[in-house]
């Protein structure tokens, strides 16, 4: 009797698990619409314009975030992936200083940005109004960031953590 009974909720357990975790399938490198790109999974919106606080909610309709840019290294695996001729674009990340003026942080995970993510001579906070970070693309010089007005329309980046895949053995 209890030995069928332990049958009954081991299988229930077991069911509950697999809806716990979301499986998500790698096939190849690119998880449609999001890219591959050096270590992370990016969707590059070069179409739709919005502000910060628009950019940041289209990303998360997507289950995403606003890029974050921990490292020199992701910045410049970026500035490798985007052509040449989107050298005047420029996209939102989840870098701001809404929280503390002058501490810009990564939104999505509370880090500062590094020294070396900024475009010299920034953050300026030109004109006093200036509390989210925006990736510049400057061609053949590498990318960077700036610090811009939240309220301006600009193309974005979401980023998603790498998708696991979840294996259970019989
Ligand atoms: O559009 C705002 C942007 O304007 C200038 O860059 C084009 C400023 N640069 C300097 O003042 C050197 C940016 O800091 C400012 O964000
Ligand atoms: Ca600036």
């Amino acid at each position: 009797m209890l030995l069928r009974y332990t049958g009954v909720f081991a299988c229930l357990g077991f069911l509950s698990l697999c809806w716990a975790y979301k499986v998500t399938p790698i096939i190849g490198d690119d998880v449609y619409p999001f890219v591959k790109i050096g270590n992370g999974y990016y969707y590059i919106e070069n179409n739709k314009r919005a502000n910060w606080y628009q950019a940041y909610i289209a990303c998360r309709k997507m289950g995403a975030e606003l890029v974050s840019f921990e490292t020199r290294e992701e910045l410049d695996a970026m500035d490798a992936y985007i052509p040449i001729e989107y050298s005047l674009r420029q996209y939102w990340t989840s870098g701001t200083d809404l929280a503390v003026k002058g501490m810009h942080v990564w939104f999505s995970n509370a880090e500062p940005l590094a020294d070396d993510v900024w475009y010299p001579g920034e953050p300026n906070d030109a004109g006093g109004n200036e509390r989210c970070d925006i990736l510049i693309y400057k061609g053949t010089g590498g990318t960077a960031i700036n610090d811009r007005q939240c309220d301006s329309v600009e193309l974005y980046i979401c980023e998603v953590p790498l998708p696991k895949e979840v294996s259970f053995i019989w």
